[in-house]
């Protein structure tokens, strides 16, 4: 990628594919094959707060330290050491910007501020590196520590970003330590080196929780006795409540120090055919329209078990096919037989018989192994418009 592609402080690169190319594959291709439009070649989703970095693999160097009285780990590894000190784990999941379905919030609640995105700051991918959790014993925490009140603070120190010198998250220690998680530090994504786009050398993965807490460019992790001080962590991704009508009021409220930091996706649908609002969907001689689209889980509770859909606004609901059992277009081979990953997401699609007209909404709702399901049509509008997952779908369909 040439370098004026990376973008810089102010105007960092942000980018996400058409709906109907995203759900294509199960897993996302970091790029598809070049194509005729330059547009076409990126597939994954790209969100970034600051230019995209180009760090030198053999030169990387990963410290692990703790700010915390009762844990002491002290350690400095290489790409190269991550790579062969350690038991490589591969984990597919769902990688979801938490602004994501935030048009449909701006436009259909009221205004929000943050980018525009469509529904594509989501992909759905392989990662495989080491377990941050055994990476933490080796560096000598006690698998039997109290994790209680510990966070695990991640850093790339590379550049400075749009809102602080550097960009950081954190996780409660507990997640990372909880082998059910899967937290892996990354080296590759879909069997391939971990492309500097998504943070080579090396990025954090945090399977089901939000995007912004998985650090791409990855330098330092701390244990602490408190989160990540950094300003993604404490000033951005809060559901700030609605009386944070302005970023004036939420900061005259204390609202941002009130309001949790964002963790596990909440669970959600997406209807991806058609792709946007207004279009027209054809009948088949059977008079049934084809919708799809893709659905995640909450947090550690997937699979998604059950997608519905209703074109009458949940006067009837049918149940949509889930496309992994074995559909070669749309299951990884490795896939094939294998029950679904809890942290995948779902491709579904479903034929619904349809009157021709016009003015038509398509809603869709997820439900996931935990039992969690979406139950608000427009959702709840807070102010930086994240973790949208209301059931209204597209609106103003034409059938034809
Ligand atoms: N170092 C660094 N890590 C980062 C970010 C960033 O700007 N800098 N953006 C975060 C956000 S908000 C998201 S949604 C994901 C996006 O990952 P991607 O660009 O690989 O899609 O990375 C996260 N990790
Ligand atoms: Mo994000």
């Amino acid at each position: 990628m040439p370098s004026s592609d990376d973008g810089t402080v102010k105007e960092p690169i942000n980018r996400e594919p058409d709906m109907s190319h995203l759900v294509q594959s199960f897993l996302t291709p970091s790029e598809s094959q070049p194509s005729k439009t330059a547009d076409d070649t990126q597939v994954a989703y790209d969100r970034n707060h600051g230019p995209i970095q180009h760090i030198d693999p053999l030169a990387h160097k990963l410290t692990i330290k703790s700010e915390a009285t009762t844990i002491s780990v002290d350690l400095v590894l290489s790409v190269d050491d991550l790579k062969t000190k350690f038991r490589q784990h591969t984990v597919q999941c769902a990688l979801q910007c938490a602004g994501n379905r935030r048009h449909e919030m701006r436009s259909r609640v009221k205004e929000v501020s943050g980018i525009d995105w469509g529904d594509g700051a989501v992909m759905n991918a392989e990662w495989t590196g080491p377990l941050l959790r055994d990476v933490l014993i080796h560096a000598g925490l006690s698998p039997k520590t109290m994790h209680e009140g510990l966070h695990v603070q991640m850093e790339c120190n590379a550049t400075e970003v749009q809102d602080d010198e550097w960009y950081g998250s954190s996780v409660p220690l507990d997640v990372v330590m909880d082998e059910e998680r899967e937290v892996v530090l990354a080296l590759e994504m879909n069997d391939t080196p971990l492309p500097d786009r998504h943070g080579g050398p090396v990025r954090s993965v945090i399977p089901g929780i939000i995007g912004a807490r998985s650090v791409k460019w990855l330098d330092t992790i701390v244990l602490s006795s408190r989160e990540s001080q950094n300003h993604y962590q404490q000033h951005d991704y809060k559901v700030l409540p609605p009386e944070a009508t302005s970023p004036e009021k939420a900061e005259e409220l204390g609202l941002w120090d009130k309001t949790p930091a964002m963790q596990d996706n909440p669970i959600n649908s997406v209807v991806a055919v058609p792709g946007e609002d207004g279009e027209t969907l054809v009948r088949r001689d059977d008079g049934k329209v084809r919708i799809a689209g893709y659905a995640i889980p909450k947090g550690k509770d997937g699979p998604v078990v059950r997608v519905q859909v209703s074109i009458d606004r949940g006067g009837s609901w049918y149940d949509a096919t889930i496309m992994d059992g074995g559909d070669d277009h749309t299951t990884h081979p490795a896939n094939r037989g294998k029950p679904r990953g809890k942290f995948n997401w779902v491709l579904w699609e479903v034929y619904v018989p349809a009157e021709p007209g016009e003015g038509v909404d398509i809603w869709s709702k997820a439900t996931d192994r935990g039992g969690n399901t979406m139950s608000e049509v427009k959702g709840t509008w807070n102010l930086r418009g994240v973790g949208y997952n209301a059931l209204e779908g597209r609106v103003g369909i034409k059938i034809d």
